[in-house]
């Protein structure tokens, strides 16, 4: 039997890839950190079927400690504070996290079980300002955020341990990805939420930023697979992961409130709250080349993931709220 260790198994993504490494047969362990309250939500239908280890990416000896006890045989580094804008309120955390967390992942993973496979979550915001449209492996990065910068140092760190010491470490360059377990502050789940409150008269508006920005939304049950399919080639190389399809904020607040019956005019307000200091305009995937090596291609349509959503917050608003 297969070991995999997921850190950020207790995130959206290490939810969706501890399911499916636990239906290719893995044992999985996850890496979750101390907190005062459990937060076990998107994990607990698995709990029983997992086992979890406690460890932070800010702390080397734990994560040496937890690789040296498990020996893994792959190794998901998904850890990371992830959400855009607050790492323009915290930068410093931001960095320890997402790009020092990183370093500390790679030389853990190297003195600690080195014929391990690792797996980085890298990210489009990488290519912020982009230099060319669709962004592929090659196009130079261009980052617009202390979360951007961050990430395009860990994925640097990834590709150069790989070369520097013949690990089979990979980057996974993936664009925006969701689902009915997106934390609430990201834009797609924020308006499934929000429509959802309307609809069950719970809201009556929702307050959005920049809705002209563009991105390339997949569905993440679809991108961890990716992740998976990337470990188990004959060499390790990087990939972009996302539909080829790009929409606007504003065309998923459209069909979000169309399937919920509601007029989106009378209830979306523009607040400059939302607005970032930098932006990301528009980001657009290449993936022909996971798609020709991996044989990797989503399966869940932009239209289909809104509905999905909407639905599944509707559901879960009505269920707490009997309504
Ligand atoms: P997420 O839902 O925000 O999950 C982040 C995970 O990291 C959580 O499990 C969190 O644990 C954990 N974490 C944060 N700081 C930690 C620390 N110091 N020590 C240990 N664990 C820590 O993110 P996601 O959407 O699943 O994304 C997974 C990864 O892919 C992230 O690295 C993200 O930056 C990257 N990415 C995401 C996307 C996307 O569209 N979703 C696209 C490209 C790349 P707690 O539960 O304790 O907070
Ligand atoms: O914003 C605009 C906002 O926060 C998308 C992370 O998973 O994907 C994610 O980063 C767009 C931006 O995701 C609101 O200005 C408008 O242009 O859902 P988001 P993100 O910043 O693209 C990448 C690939 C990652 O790696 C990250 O970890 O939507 N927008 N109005 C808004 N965004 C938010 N959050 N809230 C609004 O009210």
């Amino acid at each position: 039997m297969k070991k995999a260790l997921v850190t950020g198994i207790t995130g959206q993504d290490g939810s969706y890839l501890a399911e499916h490494l636990l239906a290719q047969g893995y044992q999985v362990f996850g890496m979750v950190r101390r907190a005062s309250t459990e937060n076990f939500e998107r994990i607990a239908a698995i709990q029983d079927r997992i086992t979890l280890e406690q460890a932070d990416l800010l702390d080397q000896p734990s994560l040496i400690d937890i690789m040296g006890r498990i020996q893994p045989d792959e190794i998901y580094n998904l850890a990371a504070m992830s959400f855009v804008p607050t790492s323009w309120s915290q930068p410093v955390l931001t960095g320890e996290f997402t790009a020092l967390g990183v370093t500390r992942m790679l030389e853990a993973y190297r003195h600690a079980c080195p014929k391990a496979r690792f797996y980085q979550a890298s990210s489009s915001e990488m290519y912020g300002k982009v230099r060319e449209v669709p962004q592929t492996e090659t196009t130079p990065f261009y980052p617009r955020s202390p979360y951007g910068v961050a990430k395009v140092y860990g994925h640097y760190l990834t590709v150069n341990y790989r070369e520097s010491y013949n690990l089979f470490a990979v980057s996974g360059i993936l664009f925006n990805h969701e689902s009915p377990r997106r934390g609430k502050e990201f834009v797609t789940r924020k308006i499934s939420d929000g429509v959802a409150r309307i609809k069950l008269g719970l809201a009556t508006e929702l307050r959005m930023g920049n809705t002209d920005a563009c991105r390339d939304w997949g569905f993440a049950g679809d991108y961890v697979r990716a992740m998976w399919m990337m470990l188990q080639q004959t060499q390790p190389d990087d990939y972009v992961i996302g539909t080829g399809i790009a929409h606007s904020v504003k065309e998923f607040i459209e069909i979000a409130f169309d399937h919920a019956g509601l007029d989106w005019k009378k209830h979306v307000v523009h607040d400059p709250r939302f607005m970032r200091p930098a932006e990301v305009d528009h980001l657009l995937a290449d993936n022909s080349k996971a798609r020709r090596v991996l044989g990797w291609q989503p399966e869940i349509s932009f239209e289909t993931l809104a509905r999905m959503m909407v639905d599944a917050d509707i559901a879960r608003l009505r269920h707490a709220t009997r309504v």
